[in-house]
């Protein structure tokens, strides 16, 4: 049990601290890491640290251990979280999901295969051949998307470069049936340290990324990647998932053509532009069968209807040709990346599923999504991301506050409120019709003929400028370009609030250094600070933790007060619930609503776990001297 852990190891649920302040917070947290122990609970909210290390925390031991157990049964633990996603899916017939976040390298993809693989291992027991085969694809589908949506950064060797929402569908068994994915953006490859010298020279290439623009960046940094492998298993789960080999080697191709496209340079001689060298051209268009002449013709000119409504083809300038291959390339890639989503998505779809027949289908989702992004120079991609972000809390505020408070009401519960940050003002600053930056920015783009960012930047000025949480900055000429640099500010969100809800994995990133030893004071309060897990604390603590219908309060813990057990002496459930929580003294950390027992702290519910646990042999052996006709 979370408790028996021991105290060396720290409160294992950070409602236990004695008081909640960032000091004593960030001291559980570093002796929890410091102690191997990466994962707390805030209720039902896991908040995990990066161990950097394998950890041997995810056999089969601990699947069993977690395996249809509550939440405050075990310690803290990602498998905690996945079960009571799947129990509360198949108790209640409903679709539940999971929210997997924290910033880049913080272990969110490392959490989200953890869970899956718990969900894959507890399903099918009796091993049915198509369920395992569901099973199997929506597994193997993770290193094929990880191959080719992720890319090693500074900050992640394994970085997902595409947000991924993953949803398993289960029949009325509880069984996967079948899946799909949503993805949302990417970027480069790990092809060339992998693959064959047979297969390498029929695409064109060399075996070393160095060689290629596009992955030279990766390339550079030092690599924890083992590529021939990665790239082994990547094959053979293309393979299992059902790419044909020929599908499997148009991808090969597309991919060389685009590692050829981005080395292509242009030069511009006294008439026009042309390109640098014609073996790279011949090469693509081998690759793509198509005439050489076909390939110099969509790199160098774009088409072009003049105001007569004549269709005329025009010619690059150097710069342009330059921006249009690397569209051209970028492109492809997203092509590519959505084709291979959406051939995943044909296998693991559920077919022939008659709800009359099957019963009800359900669905969990896991949502890997990138967390907040802050760099130096911020690009759309960032602004983007962050606003996703921002539209998830403001959902998680929407919809789990007013649930929380919906349901304090119908029990007749007095419900003390709680001060939270509603982040409702910076959504609408981004996508309110007309106002915000999103319609502002597609204005500018539409009146001006010839947008600069200047341009941009003065019409959200005139707009926004008296919005809270809008920050225009305008800064010195830089000495190189003697243009003058201006960027904006949104204030994002400093905290949230996490209301009992289901199932939120909060991943924290201990050190800059990839390191399993250093636990980084700073960088890890500030994560906590901006996770807002303090006010997720105190949300918690406010609120009640645990609530059970009467009678069921009463089917698992009756066995412990005399009044209960073995005969039912009160009138209702609810006074019989009275009694056991009057007999264990935990009177004042109670509410009483109309149908069901709230509970404040995970602590008094423990105590009654314990006592139940210390009576269960107790009471095998009593019922096997009843059966015996011993008493
Ligand atoms: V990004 O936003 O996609 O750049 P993530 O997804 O948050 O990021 P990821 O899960 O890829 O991070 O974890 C980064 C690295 O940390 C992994 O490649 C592992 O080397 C390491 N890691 C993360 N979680 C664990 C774990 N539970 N056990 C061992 C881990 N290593
Ligand atoms: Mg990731």
């Amino acid at each position: 049990m979370a408790e028996l852990e021991g105290l060396e190891f720290g409160k294992s649920d950070f409602v236990l601290l004695d008081e909640v302040n960032m000091e004593q917070f960030m001291e559980n947290l570093k002796l929890r890491f410091e102690k191997a122990r990466i994962y707390t609970f805030i209720g039902e909210v896991v908040v995990s640290v990066n161990p950097y290390k394998q950890m041997d925390i995810y056999g089969k031991e601990a699947i069993d251990a977690y395996r249809g157990r509550e939440l405050y049964e075990n310690p803290p633990h990602l498998y905690a979280v996945a079960d009571a996603a799947y129990k509360a899916m198949k108790r209640r017939a409903k679709d539940t999901c999971i929210v997997i976040s924290g910033e880049s390298g913080a272990g969110k993809t490392e959490a989200s295969k953890y869970i899956m693989q718990y969900i894959a291992a507890i399903t099918n027991p009796s091993q049915r051949a198509e369920v395992e085969s569901v099973k199997n694809v929506l597994l193997k589908s993770n290193c094929v998307l990880e191959a080719f949506g992720n890319a090693k950064t500074n900050r992640n060797d394994n970085s997902s470069r595409f947000g991924k929402y993953m949803d398993i569908n289960f029949n009325f068994n509880g069984d996967p049936t079948g899946g799909h994915i949503n993805n949302y953006l990417l970027e480069k490859v790990r092809l060339l340290r992998g693959g064959s010298e047979e297969m390498l020279g029929s695409l064109h290439l060399q075996n070393d990324p160095v060689n290629y623009v596009y992955t030279r960046e990766g390339a550079a940094s030092t690599t924890s990647n083992n590529d021939r492998s990665n790239h082994r298993a990547v094959l053979s789960a293309l393979q299992v998932i059902g790419f044909s080999e020929e599908e499997i080697d148009s991808i090969y191709r597309i991919l060389g053509t685009i590692l050829i496209l981005g080395n292509l340079q242009f030069e511009t001689d006294s008439e026009s532009v042309q390109v640098v060298g014609s073996e790279a051209v011949s090469d693509i268009a081998g690759l793509t069968t198509t005439e050489p002449d076909n390939v110099t013709k969509s790199l160098l000119y774009r088409t072009v209807a003049t105001g007569g409504g004549e269709v005329i083809e025009k010619g690059h300038t150097e710069k342009e040709a330059c921006f249009g291959r690397d569209a051209f390339a970028k492109a492809l890639y997203e092509r590519l990346f959505c084709w291979i989503v959406a051939r995943i998505n044909a296998v693991i779809e559920v077919k022939d599923y008659n709800p009359v027949l099957h019963g009800k289908n359900t669905v969990i989702g896991v949502l890997d999504i990138y967390g907040f992004e802050i760099f130096d120079n911020n690009s759309f991609e960032q602004f983007c991301i962050n606003y996703c972000n921002e539209k998830l809390q403001q959902l998680f505020i929407e919809l789990i506050l007013r649930q929380e408070q919906d349901e304090y009401q119908r029990e007749g519960i007095t419900w003390q409120h709680i001060d939270y940050f509603n982040n409702q003002i910076i959504v609408d600053l981004v996508e309110q019709p007309h106002k915000g930056i999103i319609s502002v920015l597609d204005e500018a783009c539409l009146t001006v003929g010839k947008v600069t960012d200047t341009i941009c930047l003065e019409s959200m000025d005139a707009k926004l400028g008296q919005h809270p949480h809008y920050t225009s900055r305008k800064l010195t000429p830089s000495d190189k370009t003697m243009e003058f640099h201006r960027d904006f500010r949104i204030r994002h969100y400093a905290g949230d609030v996490t209301y009992s809800e289901p199932y939120y994995v909060r991943c924290i990133k201990p050190n800059e250094m990839k390191s399993p030893v250093l636990f980084d004071d700073a960088r890890c309060q500030h994560q906590v600070a901006y996770l807002g897990l303090l006010e997720n604390v105190r949300v918690r603590r406010a609120g009640f933790a645990y609530r059970q219908p009467y009678a069921r309060f009463l089917q698992r813990y009756k066995m412990t007060c005399e009044y209960t057990w073995p005969n039912h002496l009160m009138e209702t459930d609810r006074e019989a619930v009275e009694a056991i929580v009057t007999q264990h003294g935990f009177q004042d950390d109670v509410a009483y609503g109309h149908t069901k027992l709230f509970v404040r702290t995970p602590r008094s519910l423990f105590t009654l776990e314990q006592e139940r646990a210390a009576l269960i042999p107790i009471l095998v052996l009593f019922l096997q001297k009843v059966w015996r006709g011993a008493l």
